[in-house]
């Protein structure tokens, strides 16, 4: 695999939802060997430690469940700044922290690939779409809207405006198991492409994802990867406040990742949810390390590189 310069970003945020936890992630895929296992595969990494959010204040929000509404605000402001600056040096790995990152990593990310005149892509790795916004989340969660930020949904008063929104038709979401009904509405109009675990227990984890890839290749795409560790089943990977069970298994895990590999097309990454308080013995961390080295080139044995029509 071509040799990549990765930039660690430590995004520590713990504001998307109300379990307290995730602020220890940064640290805990530190301590678990990130920098160390993308070396071994003959990368170069660059850790510019962990970022603090930009200081926002807001006015009382409608819906009153809403949680930690100006902190969430100025980490989208403050990540959305870094996404671009790390991506004019090499390919981002946003350290979460909770999905509510996503809001400014993503957002940064489609502003670059603009900037780049490239069309951009999202492939969501979740049990969840988190495409609520502030009005439509009944938990006030807002780890559960950052892709109805992205998209362009209303909703997001006091966010920054959205310098490049993503089209949906451009967002491919894999692991689905829990989605509210508000979310189910607006996924109704069928342009995100949706992979529920059932297709994946029809059909195979492999099939969707290479006819998503081919989409992306074509279009001589940029993709941002975004990893909630609740893709994966709770079993294998349980520091996170979310487990919903019937999640991908290690297998399902590592293939994602190492297609994703052989195709050569994703250009920046979220490890995201990961509560370290919640990790037995660093398993879950360990994991999200071993899935990214997959991402980045680690193999059993070296095969043909697959080819996407
Ligand atoms: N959809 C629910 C649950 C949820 C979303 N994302 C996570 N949980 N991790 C909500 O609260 O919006
Ligand atoms: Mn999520
Ligand atoms: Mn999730």
């Amino acid at each position: 695999m071509k040799q990549k310069h990765c930039i660690l970003i430590g995004a520590p945020v713990d504001c998307g939802k109300r379990r307290k936890g995730c602020v220890m992630g940064p640290d805990a895929l530190r301590t678990a060997g990130l920098a160390e296992a993308i070396c071994a595969l003959g990368h170069t990494v660059e850790d510019i430690g962990n970022l603090v959010p930009d200081g926002t204040d807001t006015a009382p929000h409608p819906n009153p469940n809403v949680y930690a509404l100006a902190e969430n605000i100025g980490w989208t402001k403050r990540l959305m700044q870094a996404g671009p600056e790390a991506a004019a040096k090499g390919m981002p790995i946003f350290m979460g922290g909770d999905h509510a990152l996503a809001a400014g990593s993503v957002a940064g990310m489609a502003a670059y690939a603009q900037q780049q005149n490239r069309p951009f892509f999202v492939l969501w790795l979740d049990a969840h779409s988190d495409i609520h916004t502030p009005l439509t989340s009944d938990s006030g969660n807002l780890h559960g809207t950052p892709m109805g930020y992205v998209t362009g949904r209303s909703g997001f008063d006091g966010y920054p405006p959205l310098p490049a929104r993503v089209d949906p038709a451009q967002v491919c979401m894999i692991g689905l198991r829990s989605v509210d009904g508000a979310e189910r509405a607006v996924l109704a109009d069928g342009a995100a492409q949706l992979v529920d675990m059932r297709r994946i227990d029809e059909e195979g984890i492999s099939a969707p994802l290479q006819s998503f890839l081919q989409q992306v290749k074509a279009a001589n795409g940029m993709l941002h990867v975004s990893l909630d560790v609740d893709f994966l089943d709770p079993t294998i990977a349980p520091a996170v406040g979310t487990t919903v069970p019937g999640g991908a298994t290690t297998r399902e895990g590592h293939l994602v990742m190492e297609i994703l590999s052989d195709s050569g097309l994703v250009t920046s990454l979220d490890l995201v949810e990961l509560n370290p308080f919640l990790d037995e013995r660093g398993r879950t961390a360990n994991l999200m390390v071993d899935l990214t080295a997959s991402l980045l080139g680690r193999r059993i044995f070296d095969r043909p590189t697959r080819s996407l029509q």
